[in-house]
């Protein structure tokens, strides 16, 4: 994964907890008009003034009356997995004039189950190198470990992220998943991003003041959440229990469309550290300076202006991951992922906690930072695993869990 390891990392970067600054941060359960929140009602109105402030301050604001996609069969259901699962290829499209292709693996029965929603790197052919798999024709950072040459894919590049997506152990668990190339939606670069479905936007956002428009990864949530409308028009998938799931930049995007999106009964993060689950005001790691001026296309350009005055910020992470309550949230860290700063990111998971218990909901339950690979807590899921930054077999097996536990 040579292109998820470009990671523009700050020369100066602080991974010294003691050099972690002193910081207060923002309230959750206490309104702009300073009030308490004390009840479930008073938490909507609150709910309502976070989602705001994360839209103008963060990731933009999602464009109003955006159409909702058509979808059509690309192929009949083929059974694979020695006919344990359904492999179907379906295409999402928009007044045709932006579309995605989308693939979806089920358990071979009757029966809807829940589905895992997720955008991948390097398109549908790299999860399975399964041949009747499509190859995707469009734009794709370069990376030579995933078969991508002057952008495009090649034949060499089916299977290559097939390690981080365990199909067979979805299926086992009776779960199924929906992928589809982040790229069709925005593609990951400022001089291309606009060749995805921005131009559904054109004419729809006149009333958006620019520095809050939405960014690559407001575009990726709106997809993943057109993905979940699908979902609810074919067979077997069980609209009602999906869950979105994103591992880094596409982390961030899977927090960001699990709170604009309540019909997402669980929300997991893996690995999505700054302007994802971590907490912004530790600067530990990467930081909102270095995040908007290596990938200024991913944000709204008001959050570039909060660069080295991260305590100005209206918001922070742990606000962010309060607005999934009361559903499920499953947020992952790796211990040797101090880029996204684990400890952050179980803070911010902490700190949301009291949202579900003001739900009279069993959510962490914990204070302490558990010891690795040892998932903790109920609705409100935390696990920090050996090893670096990437989504793992590990990692899926504790959010199948969680699943199993939380979502029948
Ligand atoms: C890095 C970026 C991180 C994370 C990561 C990834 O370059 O700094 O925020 O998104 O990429 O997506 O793997």
């Amino acid at each position: 994964f040579a292109s998820s390891r470009i990671h523009a990392q700050e020369p100066e970067a602080n991974y010294d907890e003691a050099r972690v600054p002193a910081y207060t941060l923002p309230p959750i359960l206490v309104g702009a008009d300073r009030a308490a929140v004390r009840t479930k009602v008073a938490w909507r109105s609150r709910r309502a003034e976070l989602l705001d402030l994360f839209g103008a301050h963060m990731y933009g604001r999602t464009p109003p009356g955006l159409p909702t996609a058509t979808i059509s069969e690309v192929d009949a259901p083929v059974a694979v997995l020695d006919g344990r699962a359904w492999r179907q290829q379906w295409r999402l499209e928009w007044e045709g004039r932006a579309s995605v292709d989308v693939l979806v693996y089920r358990p071979r029965h009757d029966r809807q189950v829940p589905v895992f929603i997720g955008l991948n790197y390097f398109g549908n052919h790299a999860v399975d190198p399964d041949p009747a798999i499509r190859l995707s024709t469009r734009w794709m950072r370069t990376s030579e470990a995933n078969g991508i040459v002057n952008h495009r894919a090649t034949e060499a590049s089916r299977g290559t992220v097939a390690r981080r997506w365990p199909i067979d152990l979805v299926i086992a668990r009776d779960c199924a998943v929906m992928t589809a190339y982040y790229g069709d939606l925005a593609p990951d670069d400022p001089a291309v991003v606009r060749q995805g479905i921005a131009p559904l936007a054109d004419g729809r956002q006149d009333r958006i003041p620019e520095a809050e428009r939405w960014g690559a990864i407001g575009m990726w949530a709106w997809g993943l959440s057109q993905m979940r409308h699908a979902a609810g028009r074919m067979p077997g998938l069980d609209a009602g229990r999906s869950i979105v799931i994103g591992h880094s930049r596409l982390g961030k995007a899977a927090l960001w469309a699990g709170v604009q999106d309540e019909g997402f009964a669980m929300v997991v993060s893996n690995d999505s550290g700054c302007g994802g689950a971590a907490l912004s005001r530790r600067i530990y790691g990467e930081t909102i300076g270095g995040i908007t001026s290596s990938f200024p296309h991913w944000f709204c350009r008001t959050l570039s202006t909060y660069g080295g005055r991260e305590s100005a910020m209206p918001v922070d992470q742990h606000q962010l991951l309060a607005l999934v309550a009361p559903r499920v949230l499953h947020v992952a860290s790796a211990i040797d992922d101090r880029w996204a700063d684990p400890r952050g990111e179980f803070l911010a998971t902490q700190a949301a906690d009291e949202v579900w218990r003001l739900h009279g909901v069993n959510g962490l339950g914990v204070t302490e930072m558990p010891r690795v690979d040892k998932p903790v807590g109920a609705h409100v899921r935390y696990h920090i695993r050996t090893g670096g930054h990437d989504i793992t077999r590990y990692d899926w097996e504790q959010y199948l869990e969680t699943v199993t536990r939380e979502l029948r």
